[in-house]
């Protein structure tokens, strides 16, 4: 297993704890026999999944009001890369990184291509980014991008994102994620219908520039930066987006979009029975698009989406391949820990999913035993399935304990001193 961490370090470690982890699996393995379920099938699917991890996630974020940076954090894209291989060596399920143009643009893609690979990873969706002006930039998206009002700037926007396409097929990439924070603060400011048909047509364009095996994920999002109005809001508005687009055009589901309290896990339902729920941008909230660590604030909303996400993938026998992604910004935490948490927490929900007795659930639920179908979901929520996850850490060379082992190698204070110092300025990067 290649890695920036020396192997023998983990092997050291895992050596410590795996007779204690072997006698956790044995005794969950009994447990789930008694229910008729394999743990190794579990182990098995647990091992094969993979979520991607975004390089704006690997540097300390912040927010408008302040960020403070953190020692050795990362800087370039290749100090990024190098973060993302530490995250996958130890917690094994983020062979993947989401890059952000122009955040991580680079003179030579290739080369960024070939040190992503000699560190085992590769790269998941491009993002996009008409939601900042960059330096001497001539025109300028304050009053939106792909929607604005002069076709001049809609057309830069347009030349970005098929910008951001090349970049990508350059990186080895299969999907672009266009993400606007297009909209209005006060009502009467912008023609909500207009608008949106302006978005329908640029995005027509993009679209056409999409190679054949590409997908392009749109992401909606309630509200912020703009406060009134957003012009792709929800996940209707997206929905009928990619229907009007086509085959390519699939809607992207960040769990921090939607306001308090919204069903997500029945939204992902419906984009999937329909064919348009193309990928995840997985964190938590409790108020806004607060871009917390996954499950950190609400783990059964995580778990119920999941648990639709394996109904899904049951009727749509293998046409259900939504791209797993993170989308958080880590103020006050080291970025590394947030995403081997948050990695687990995911993986861990699809884990106790496929652990329902989804029999007994639909014969409840067609009998409208209302206690018996609740417990069939809860029953599986409240196993503890630790043991399943460190098994297949171990068994694919990372760390039975990450979070530990990761201290133990002395990474951040190492890389302080490398490292320059990243910049204090505020704002989510
Ligand atoms: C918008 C968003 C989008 C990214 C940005 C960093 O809130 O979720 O996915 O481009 O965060
Ligand atoms: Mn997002």
């Amino acid at each position: 297993m290649t890695g920036p961490l020396p192997q023998d370090l983990i092997d050291r470690e895992n050596a410590q704890r795996l007779g204690a982890l072997e006698d956790d699996y044995a005794s969950l393995e009994r447990a789930l026999a008694r229910r008729g379920r394999s743990i190794d099938k579990v182990k098995d699917a647990v091992k094969a999944f993979a979520v991607a991890v975004p390089t704006w996630g690997l540097g300390i974020g912040g927010t408008r009001f302040a960020k403070f940076p953190l020692p050795g954090e990362p800087i370039t894209p290749h100090d990024k890369l190098e973060d993302a291989a530490v995250v996958h060596q130890l917690g094994r399920a983020t062979p993947t990184v989401s890059p952000h143009f122009p955040w991580d643009k680079v003179a030579d893609p290739a080369a960024l291509r070939e040190a992503a690979g000699e560190l085992g990873l590769g790269f998941d969706a491009v993002n996009s980014n008409t939601f900042q002006d960059q330096p001497n930039q001539s025109w300028s998206y304050k009053f939106g991008s792909l929607t604005h009002t002069e076709k001049a700037v809609r057309d830069r926007a347009i030349e970005h994102n098929v910008d951001c396409i090349d970049l990508g097929v350059a990186l080895g990439s299969k999907a672009i994620t266009v993400w606007i924070a297009d909209g209005s603060n006060f009502p009467g400011q912008q023609n909500m219908t207009a608008a949106f048909d302006r978005y329908l047509d640029s995005m027509s364009q993009i679209y056409a520039a999409l190679p054949a095996d590409w997908r392009m994920f749109m992401e909606h999002k309630l509200y912020e930066p703009a406060f009134y109005s957003t012009v792709i809001s929800d996940w209707g508005t997206n929905l009928l987006a990619a229907q009007q687009l086509g085959p390519k055009a699939k809607c992207l589901v960040d769990l921090g979009h939607h306001a308090p309290n919204t069903n997500i896990e029945q939204i992902v339902a419906r984009l999937a029975r329909f064919g348009k729920l193309g990928g995840f941008h997985f964190n938590d909230s409790k108020y806004g698009d607060d871009d917390l660590d996954t499950g950190s604030i609400n783990p059964h909303q995580l778990f119920l989406i999941f648990n639709e996400l394996v109904e899904a993938a049951a009727r749509a026998d293998g046409d259900l391949d939504p791209a797993y992604m993170i989308d958080q910004s880590h103020n006050v935490t080291d970025p590394i820990e947030s995403l081997l948490l948050s990695a687990a927490a995911i993986v861990g929900s699809y884990a106790k999913a496929l652990l329902v007795d989804r029999e007994a659930l639909t014969q409840h639920q067609d009998a409208n035993d209302v206690v018996m179908a609740f417990s069939d979901l809860r029953r599986a929520y409240e196993i503890d399935v630790a043991p399943i996850l460190g098994m297949a850490r171990y068994e694919l060379g990372g760390a039975i304990e990450p979070i530990e082992t990761y201290r133990r190698s002395q990474w951040r204070p190492r890389k302080a001193q490398e490292r320059g110092r990243a910049s204090g300025a505020a704002g989510i990067v």
